[in-house]
């Protein structure tokens, strides 16, 4: 039998380019996660002279961003494909010139990891410094990655064109939402990787202003979550009210919360540097409202599910408050991986609410909750929310059919990453209440009594860490028999219709020139006198400093 592929063939081609090159960054940072968690139960080394900080940067890097920038942006080009229509030959040549961007600098950066040149924990920190060729090639990720933003953009202003005065389809839509944020994020970091720390590396100049490194790393660093969040939260608007049966509960709603995403999650860095000195305490505060702000438009999101959920069920016949969660398709691992990464991204969001209190944060901040924290966000939420996408998405591009016996590897690779996760975070968070810190290889401190009191969350959490690593080696090959050995067939790829009762989409949320311009004027507000602050009152520089 032949496949029947979903999208235009050479469209799905550019798609799972993206997608090999994210699994394999998966497999990598799993194993340096797991070599991790090892050494923080203070009873192992790594062996052969491996530095801690150099299996951290790995794990950092792939993970945080090889996995998610190539997982989102194939996605995103499938979605679109799918919901806009084919891409034309010259928008799919700027998609793999982009792609070959990002690859090489991908592979750049990571011989300077493997060489040990570039053990700066993530990618760019001052003072941390690395070999400058891992900025060079992380520089180029970044850069192909807006190649790749310019043709999401073309063909969604293509679609307007051939379709005028219609509403633009809400995948489209949500994608251009994501990649703006996306470049209006990277400002920050192009500037201070172009001004500051590339001539610093190359040695042209002999110290760093820290704080203004790291003041436009965080306004990059804040959005960067929220760009790898939006594409969970289209699969969660618009894909998984079909897979369930259901209707997306309203499309208005949907843009609204990604049009608001783009307008306050970027004047809100300096919620990471709170007990950084040199920073106003009223800049603080203003922006910890404003990150206060955009907790709004997940909350407006979990209503969004609950009622999909709930209309669904009542549909199926569910009485009462709670009857429809029996009719949810708890056997369909489409369905279970993303549910599962809503379910941790609770906890995962109320940790964050946390964070995000000045006075809170004194309490955990540079403590591995922070860890824990992000491992229900970006590793739940997100990630299980890829996952469930890749058991449909693969297929449906290839032309191949998940089984009902994939379907139940994949049920298990997800009860293994949620049960691996809970353990892992749970005791991440406890450890950090007693002052756990992060980034940091030491777990024993010599044996002092304060420090052995957290090392029994630091065993559940290498326990937890292997049960994990267990779900990641299981993703890789449920992804690649996705991709080569499954049967040639066709499979859905499901995009949701709006229930008919729902609000019409208003064309103003179309506006993006008004959208970005609102953004501009926010971060002026929240950045400019902080920004002449610190200029003024510059402390001397710091020289560079590696592990
Ligand atoms: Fe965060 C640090 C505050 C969300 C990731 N965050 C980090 C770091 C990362 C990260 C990677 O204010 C570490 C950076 C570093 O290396 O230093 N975070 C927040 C806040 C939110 C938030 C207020 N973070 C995220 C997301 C991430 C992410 C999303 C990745 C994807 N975060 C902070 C702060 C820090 C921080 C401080 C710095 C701390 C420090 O001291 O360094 C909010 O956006 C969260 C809002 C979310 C919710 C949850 C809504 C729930 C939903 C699910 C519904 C469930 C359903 C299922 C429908 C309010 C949408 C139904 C189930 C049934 C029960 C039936
Ligand atoms: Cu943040």
């Amino acid at each position: 039998m032949k496949g029947i592929a979903s999208i235009n063939s050479k469209d799905a081609k550019l798609v799972m380019a993206h997608l090999y090159v994210a699994f394999t960054a998966l497999l990598v940072g799993a194993l340096a996660g797991l070599l991790q968690v090892f050494v923080r139960t203070g009873k192992l080394q790594l062996p052969a002279g491996i530095n801690y900080y150099q299996v951290l940067t790995v794990h950092g890097v792939l993970l945080g961003l090889v996995l998610t920038t190539f997982f989102i942006i194939g996605f995103i080009l499938a979605t679109q494909s799918k919901a806009a229509g084919s891409y034309t030959d010259g928008e799919r040549r700027w998609g793999w010139i982009g792609y070959w961007m990002m690859t090489i600098g991908t592979i750049t950066a990571a011989i300077f990891v493997l060489l040990g040149e570039a053990s700066v924990l993530y990618t760019m920190y001052a003072p941390m410094m690395a070999h400058p060729l891992h900025y060079i090639g992380l520089t180029l990720v970044v850069v192909g990655s807006w190649v790749e933003g310019f043709v999401v953009f073309h063909r969604h202003a293509r679609w307007k064109k051939d379709n005028p005065g219609q509403t633009t389809p809400l995948l489209s839509f949500m994608g251009v939402c994501t990649m703006i944020l996306w470049l209006v994020a990277c400002l920050g970091l192009a500037t201070t990787v172009l001004v500051q720390i590339i001539p610093w590396s190359l040695g042209l100049v002999p110290t760093i202003d820290i704080l203004i490194s790291r003041t436009l790393f965080w306004y990059f660093g804040h959005p960067l979550v929220y760009f790898w969040l939006l594409p969970a939260y289209m699969a969660w608007y618009v894909i998984i009210p079909k897979v369930i049966g259901g209707k997306i509960f309203s499309d208005a709603l949907a843009r609204l919360s990604f049009v608001l995403f783009i307008l306050f999650s970027i004047p809100v860095g300096f919620h990471h540097q709170l007990l950084e000195p040199g920073i106003d305490p009223f800049w603080k505060y203003l922006q910890v409202v404003l990150t206060y702000l955009v907790v709004i438009p997940s909350l407006m999101t979990a209503f969004s599910m609950f009622a999909t959920f709930e209309l669904r069920g009542r549909e199926l016949g569910a009485t009462g408050l709670f009857g429809w969660w029996k009719k949810l398709p708890w056997k369909d691992a489409r369905f279970l991986a993303p549910f599962m990464g809503m379910l941790l991204f609770i906890p995962g969001g109320a940790g964050g609410i946390v964070n995000a209190s000045h006075q809170l944060d004194q309490v955990v901040h540079n403590t591995i909750w922070i860890t824990g924290h992000f491992h229900l966000t970006v590793a739940s939420a997100c990630a299980m929310t890829f996952f469930g996408v890749t058991f449909w998405l693969v297929p449906s591009i290839t032309g191949r059919k998940l089984t009902p016996t994939m379907n139940k590897v994949a049920l298990a690779q997800t009860w293994l990453w949620t049960i691996g996760m809970f353990f892992m975070s749970a005791s991440m968070h406890a450890a950090g209440l007693f002052g756990a810190p992060r980034r940091s290889a030491f777990s024993t401190y010599a044996g002092n009594e304060d420090t052995l009191a957290w090392i029994p969350y630091q065993i559940a959490q290498a326990v937890g860490g292997s049960i994990l690593f267990l779900g990641a080696v299981l993703m890789v090959i449920i992804f690649f028999n996705l991709a080569f050995f499954a049967p040639k067939g066709e499979e859905e790829f499901p995009i949701g219709e709006v229930h008919a009762n729902a609000e019409k989409v208003p064309a103003v949320f179309e506006n993006f020139k008004l959208w970005v311009a609102i953004t501009f004027v926010l971060v002026l507000f929240a950045y400019t006198v902080p920004f002449i602050d610190m200029i003024q009152n510059a402390p001397p520089g710091s020289p560079g400093f590696t592990n």
